[in-house]
């Protein structure tokens, strides 16, 4: 595999520069829409986060918008128009906030947001996003490596997949009253893919904390397959022997599987999976197989019959 591994990610190029300009980018796109869908004024300010590196593994394509990141959204559990999340999220208390990381581990933990947040350096990952729906967009997340919070808790040898749960609070999510999915959201990876340097614990995007519609205060992010992959609000991650039951596998077994990689060659059954649209850009573009990511990530698939696993 031609990636470097954590270790070898070279120190931060991120200038000061850079970093306030997006800063103040990042505060008048969410002040703007605030203004226009009273976010409290913690979601305004955008505590800045420590990034020290930016990772080589981050594409050199231009970021989408600020403000179509976050007023464009899928979090269904406020509800299902994509302007839902940015108009309803405000409701989601992400202190105190805790995640329990449990199952066939030597050492199960449950720990505070405000520690997962210092178990690690932060980077920055500049990921092309593909939505199942037909959308992408390029979206500069702050996270670290998913493997970082497994080896916190020592998975045992029997450990072959990871389950994540996202909270599912009917106080403060409107979406869940309706039975739109069987809740909470639940997602899974095979534990190789879980521990894959490219599967990120996502906290912040353009350098600020999470807004609560982008999975606040701690999601999943997994650049080659579709978006609805990356489960959002994290409350639970629990290693287990077999494949866990998602929440798209309850709800529609023929149109979602378990692995849900991008792949052009495997349309939806309602429609066609070979294009998308970039979200700000008028022409379609050609969707890629694993979204870009094949030479990092093909060989966790050798000798599967990717139709058949889809
Ligand atoms: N808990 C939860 N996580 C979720 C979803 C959801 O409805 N609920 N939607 C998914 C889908 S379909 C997509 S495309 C991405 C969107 O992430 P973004 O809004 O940060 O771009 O979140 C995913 N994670
Ligand atoms: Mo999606």
């Amino acid at each position: 595999m031609l990636i470097n591994r954590p270790s070898d990610i070279v120190p931060s190029e991120i200038t000061p520069q850079d970093f306030y300009a997006r800063r103040r980018e990042f505060i008048k796109a969410v002040g703007g829409l605030a203004l226009a869908t009273a976010l409290p004024q913690s979601a305004l300010a955008g505590d800045p986060l420590r990034v020290t590196v930016k990772s080589p593994y981050s594409t050199s394509e231009t970021p989408t918008p600020l403000k179509n990141v976050i007023a464009y959204n899928n979090f269904y559990e406020f509800g299902t128009d994509k302007e839902d999340p940015a108009r309803n999220a405000h409701t989601l208390k992400t202190r105190p906030w805790t995640v329990s990381i449990e199952g066939l581990v030597k050492r199960p933990k449950t720990l505070a947001i405000d520690d997962i947040l210092r178990l690690a350096p932060l980077e920055e990952r500049i990921y092309r996003m593909r939505c199942v729906e037909g959308w992408s967009m390029v979206i500069p997340w702050v996270g670290f490596p998913l493997a970082t919070l497994l080896k916190q808790v020592e998975p045992l040898g029997n450990a072959k997949y990871v389950e994540l749960t996202s909270a599912a609070d009917p106080a403060t999510m409107p979406g869940i009253r309706r039975d739109v999915l069987d809740w909470p959201y639940t997602e899974g990876l095979r534990l190789d893919e879980a521990m894959h340097p490219l599967t990120l614990m996502a906290v912040g995007l353009y350098g600020e904390v999470l807004p609560n519609q982008n999975g606040a205060p701690l999601r999943l992010v997994v650049p080659w397959k579709y978006g609805f992959k990356g489960a959002k609000s994290l409350v639970r991650i629990r290693l287990v022997e077999q494949e866990p039951k998602t929440a798209w596998v309850r709800a529609a077994p023929r149109e979602y599987g378990f692995y849900s990689n991008v792949n052009p060659e495997v349309d939806h059954p309602r429609w066609s999976q070979g294009s998308e649209r970039r979200i700000g850009e008028f022409l379609k573009r050609k969707t890629m197989m694993f979204n870009g990511y094949g030479d990092q990530v093909g060989q966790l698939y050798a000798g599967m019959d990717l139709k058949k696993f889809y």
